[in-house]
């Protein structure tokens, strides 16, 4: 089999298949990310969400026997919905990130992976091949930057030139000898916007962030959100998009290539109010099929009270006043206290010095104090 023709054969299907940009590397250490890696991990700017072995993340001969190459693989996906809803007073709205829209990623790239991998070992006979997407050991964008699908920006995304950052990414490692492709140049230049505009610094300089100050990271996670977060985030439920918004390289960019990528805009915009006291089932049927639903509905409720609390929102209090009486989740019921006080005036008030008397939990009591303080204040 002559190897140069059959990548040539695997790069045409891979068109057919709705993968939209295909490079190929060589399964060689990666020894530029590794010091990478382990300077985040000295600095503590891991979010918990990667692979915790580095070598195994660095080392493809690690995770497969005597690997030969690793092909990459790009799906670019919407940056603008073709639906609009639009929230207002009353009827506010929160947001997924783009990176959220239509069906989870992680299935839609799984499934191109699967069918590469089909023509790839009925092709070849002797082949073998090992496909990832986000979740597995190696870093899809290391792998992306050196086979030449885009460059790693400021912004810590790899920017493609032809569909700017939003592009998901996958890999599979093999053990053909394909001839690698040539990384592209670094276009970034003397630009910094992103770093610039990312609301809470994470992006602490180009290139480099601490993932654990990063919106994005900090809407995945399930316990209270630090105070100093709480207002930053606005109405994000889920993800961040800003610095892959200012970067010029995405000005235009907004591909409806699949089908499964398309958003629905009252799933990726959802009214807050009733996300307040959604039972599982219904989460898992309305956002189950996204990959912003990975951590579950905790996250997104407290994220929907903080964007409540980011809108002021009165006509919220009586779903929160039902939430801060009810809910058995201290996280819940704490956020909710705070979003009171963010709200003011005399019956959040009322509220937050009825629920004092009959709280227990001590991180619930203390949230409704410091929020009585912050009402108060407010109110004077
Ligand atoms: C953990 C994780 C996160 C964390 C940490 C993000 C981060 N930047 O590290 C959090 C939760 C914050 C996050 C957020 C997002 N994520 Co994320 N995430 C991951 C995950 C699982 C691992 C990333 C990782 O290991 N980071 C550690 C850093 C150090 O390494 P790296 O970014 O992988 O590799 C680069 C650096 O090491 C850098 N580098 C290496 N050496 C050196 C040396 C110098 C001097 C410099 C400057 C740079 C540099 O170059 C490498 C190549 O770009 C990957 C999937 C995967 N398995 O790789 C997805 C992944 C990176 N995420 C992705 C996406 C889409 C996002 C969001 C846009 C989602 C959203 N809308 O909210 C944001 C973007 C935030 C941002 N600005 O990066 C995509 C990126 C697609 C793309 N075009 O780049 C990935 C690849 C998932 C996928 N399969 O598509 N994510
Ligand atoms: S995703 Fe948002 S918070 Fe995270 S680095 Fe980008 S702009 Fe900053
Ligand atoms: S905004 Fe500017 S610096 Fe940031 S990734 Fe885009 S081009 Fe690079």
């Amino acid at each position: 089999m002559d190897v140069q023709q059959f990548k040539q054969e695997i790069i045409a299907y891979s068109k057919t298949i709705g993968i939209d940009k295909i490079g190929f590397t060589t399964a060689a250490p990666f020894l530029t990310l590794k010091s990478r890696l382990l300077r985040q991990q000295e600095l503590n700017y891991q979010s918990g969400f990667e692979e915790p072995d580095i070598e195994k993340r660095t080392n493809p001969a690690l995770l497969f026997h005597e690997p030969a190459s690793i092909i990459s693989i790009a799906v670019a996906y919407p940056s603008k919905m073709t639906e609009h809803v639009r929230g207002k007073k009353g009827e506010r709205r929160g947001l997924f990130s783009k990176s959220s829209w239509g069906n989870d990623y992680h299935v839609v790239l799984k499934y191109r992976l699967q069918k590469l991998a089909d023509f790839i070992t009925v092709n070849y006979s002797e082949a073998r091949v090992k496909s990832m997407v986000d979740t597995g050991e190696l870093s899809d964008r290391a792998v992306a930057e050196r086979a030449g699908i885009g460059w790693s920006g400021k912004n810590c995304s790899i920017i493609t030139p032809e569909f700017g950052s939003y592009v998901y990414l996958g890999e599979m490692i093999t053990n053909i000898p394909f001839e690698p492709d040539t990384p592209i140049e670094d276009m970034c230049g003397s630009c910094n916007k992103c770093v610039e505009a990312c609301p809470t610094g994470a992006l602490v300089q180009g290139g480099q962030i601490n993932a654990k100050a990063c919106i994005s990271y900090l809407t995945q996670t399930k316990d209270s959100l630090p105070e100093e977060y709480r207002s930053v985030i606005g109405n994000r439920l889920y993800g961040c998009d800003t610095c892959q918004m200012v970067c010029p390289y995405n000005k235009g960019m907004d591909f409806h290539f699949h089908e499964e990528l398309e958003p629905d805009p009252e799933t990726a915009k959802p009214l807050l109010q009733p996300l307040l006291s959604m039972s599982n089932r219904e989460f898992k049927e309305r956002f189950g099929h996204t990959a912003g639903s990975w951590r579950g509905k905790k996250p997104i409720q407290r994220n929907a009270i903080l964007a409540l609390g980011h809108f002021k929102e009165a006509s919220a209090i009586p779903d929160l006043k039902m939430v801060i009486e009810k809910d058995p989740r201290p996280v819940i019921r704490g956020t909710a206290a705070w979003t009171l006080g963010k709200i003011g005036g005399s019956e959040a008030l009322t509220i937050l010095r009825k629920v004092l008397e009959t709280e227990t939990d001590d991180y619930v009591l203390e949230e409704i104090q410091r929020a009585l303080s912050i009402a108060s204040d407010a109110v004077n």
